[in-house]
């Protein structure tokens, strides 16, 4: 087993590594090393359970064993294996953004009082996009209209996702030529659950092709509808400053985290713990300094691009805050919440609230949330968490914490670049035509103990802002980031000089937090919008762009990469994708899909060449786009002169 410093590069977590150690605690570091070597039919996707003939394991181009009881090939396992990712992480993704749209339309109601609509300007923008009338009608009538029209595209019989209309025209071309321009969103995963039963859909092509579908489904549906219908009630972020790491939590206030991936509750703890009467009531419990606040995973990106809450960690970090000893209660929803928390609480005093109906977890106190009385539960859940100050024994916090500035929203990003009267992509897009900006590249995902926690994503994005490459970022590797000091603007010294001209100018970090898992559908619109603008070509394949996802272990990472890709970009993944069992799966996905749709998979586990690999695909779009050639300053003669019109 890897040491400390392997485990991950992240100082606290070491410190809490050792503490979790002697404290006797088991992690997923410890569990991980009892599950290897792990199952390599697994891994590399050619197991199929997908009925009781089986479980079948298939080795390709071995005969005898090439095939599944029913016949299957490796091509078909691996291809259904992967489909049933993407349809599992467009489920997740975009049932969140179907309980966002269900809040909006009680706010809008009167039936969820605690919520307001905070950016009408956005509300009015997407209440176009989807083409509804909104002359002389209140933000409240709108709202309504917008959360109805929103629901709908889960479950409509006819028609495609709305915000299709938001791609460039030529990328809605290849879609909908190639027939993947997903319909309902629930009809696409149902789709795929269906395809891939047994005896069903049987040519990998056809599988993976269903699987770009419903991925649209969910980075042009689900998350999209997420994202934007988030904004509207919590609002747009915009930059803010914040700290990072799991020293923000202190000794002399009761800590509570909030965990998971909807901001719905989240905001309302937000609220609570702001209460004078609650802070009181901490203070008298013992805790002097009141109530900390803190955030982890998505949730904790969700509450710090919105409210500044400090970000207490990342995914691998959730056990060893627990292990502090100084967590009053780990607020938990949705998502990315690892079933041994409550193993781990039960070794201190913290105690884990389970909050959503969709999700319990043994051992943990289940106080569940409903819209309609949203504050008080908040308030009854702080409450728990004071009452259970007293009971608190040895911590240790480490002394780790990191500054960042946060709140990079695609409409951030254009106000910054164009400021107010200009708000436009115009800036970004001169900079990469005249080569300050080479490039800008999306470094996203989560983190997990198969490789060394956070350290792919230092390699990466050092290398990538001093090769003048603007970094976006969202979900744990932006946390990953804002732990390690890349979103200050200070950082501006360590990118390249055309890149640290731009932020000198703009006055915004060389690598951009702008959000959430659902906000990668804030870097579609970033790409959409740029290909808008004019001069880097007709489509986002055309655009010197790329995505990454260096330490992904969900299923959502997979809908991500695949939406991305079925939009025309490249998309590297790193500690490996589970398609290697057919090479035919490997082949297409990781070359032949660029012919369909503009965009492929590749897998590379070191940083470094990773870095590369993204760096040699940049340029080739940019030679492609020929704004790589030097141009030649020109001396007008005075024939030139006669043509300028002026
Ligand atoms: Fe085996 Fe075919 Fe059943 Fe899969 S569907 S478990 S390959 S028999
Ligand atoms: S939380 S999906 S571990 S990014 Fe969105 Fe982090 Fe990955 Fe969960």
């Amino acid at each position: 087993m890897p040491d400390e410093k392997v485990k991950t590069r992240d100082d606290a977590s070491r410190q809490l590594l050792d503490k979790a150690k002697s404290d006797g605690v088991d992690t997923a570091w410890d569990r991980y090393e009892k599950m290897t070597p792990q199952c390599r039919f697994g891994t590399s996707g050619i197991c199929c359970r997908n009925c009781f003939m089986g479980p079948c394991r298939v080795l390709e181009g071995k005969p005898g064993k090439d095939r599944g009881v029913c016949g299957a090939t490796a091509g078909t396992i691996v291809a259904r294996n992967f489909a049933r990712m993407v349809a599992a992480g467009t489920a997740a993704h975009s049932d969140h953004g179907r309980g966002v749209a269900q809040t909006v339309l009680m706010t809008a109601t009167g039936k969820a009082k605690d919520y307001t609509i905070r950016d009408a300007g956005k509300l009015r923008m997407i209440a176009d996009v989807y083409g509804l009338d909104t002359s002389g009608k209140s933000d409240e009538q709108i709202a309504e209209v917008v959360a109805m029209t929103a629901l709908s595209e889960f479950g409509k019989m006819e028609g495609e996702q709305r915000f299709l209309s938001r791609a460039p025209e030529t990328r809605q071309k290849v879609w909908r030529d190639l027939g993947v321009a997903p319909r309902a969103v629930d009809r696409e995963v149902t789709e795929i659950l269906h395809r891939t039963c047994m005896g069903v859909d049987q040519d990998y092509k056809s599988i993976l092709l269903a699987a770009s579908r419903c991925a649209l489904a969910d980075g042009w549906g689900g998350s999209m509808i997420a994202t934007e219908l988030q904004d509207i009630l919590f609002g747009t972020p915009i930059p803010r400053r914040a700290k990072a790491n799991l020293g923000v939590l202190r000794e002399d206030t009761v800590n509570i985290i909030i965990h998971g991936h909807e901001p719905t509750l989240s905001e309302m703890v937000t609220l609570a713990v702001q209460d004078p009467k609650l802070i009181e009531k901490a203070k008298a419990a013992g805790a002097e300094g009141g109530i900390t606040l803190a955030g982890m995973c998505c949730t904790a990106n969700e509450t710090l691009m919105r409210h500044g809450v400090p970000l207490a960690g990342n995914s691998m970090q959730q056990e060893l805050a627990l292990a502090t000893g100084a967590v009053e209660a780990m607020v938990v929803d949705v998502q990315c919440i690892m079933q041994s928390v409550t193993q781990v609480a039960s070794c201190y005093h913290s105690k884990i609230i389970t909050t959503s109906p969709k999700a319990r977890i043994t051992g943990a106190l289940h106080m569940e949330f409903h819209e309609d009385r949203a504050l008080d539960i908040a308030k009854e859940i702080v409450e728990v968490a004071i009452d259970n100050f007293g009971n608190r024994g040895k911590v240790l916090i480490p002394d780790e914490t990191s500054d960042l500035v946060v709140g990079f929203s695609h409409e951030t990003i254009n106000y910054m670049l164009g400021g107010r009267f200009r708000a436009s992509y115009r800036p970004l897009n001169d900079n990469i035509m005249n080569g300050r900006i080479r490039g800008v590249v999306g470094v996203v995902g989560c983190n997990s103990p198969k490789s060394s926690c956070d350290a792919a994503n230092f390699e990466l994005v050092s290398d990538l802002i001093a090769h003048d490459i603007l970094v976006v970022q969202t979900g744990c590797m932006a946390i990953a980031s804002g732990k390690q000091g890349f979103m200050r603007p200070e950082v501006k010294e360590k990118a390249g000089p055309g890149l640290r001209e731009i932020c000198d100018t703009v006055g915004m970090p060389p690598v951009l937090h702008s959000g959430s898992c659902v906000d990668n559908s804030r870097i579609l619109i970033a790409c959409a919008e740029m290909v808008k603008e004019g001069g880097l070509g007709a489509d986002i394949s055309d655009l010197p762009v790329a995505g990454c996802a260096p330490e992904w272990m969900s299923e959502k990472a997979i809908a991500i990469g695949q939406y991305f890709v079925a939009s025309g970009a490249l998309v590297v993944f790193g500690v490996g994708l589970p398609i290697t069992g057919s090479q035919e799966v490997t082949d297409y996905l990781t070359g032949g899909i660029e012919k369909d749709l503009g965009g492929k998979w590749a897998v590379e586990p070191d940083p470094k060449r990773m870095a590369e690999m993204i760096r040699d695909h940049v340029e080739s779009k940019r030679d492609a786009l020929g704004i790589n050639e030097a141009k030649e300053r020109k001396l007008f003669d005075m024939a030139d002169r006669r043509t300028l019109e002026v």
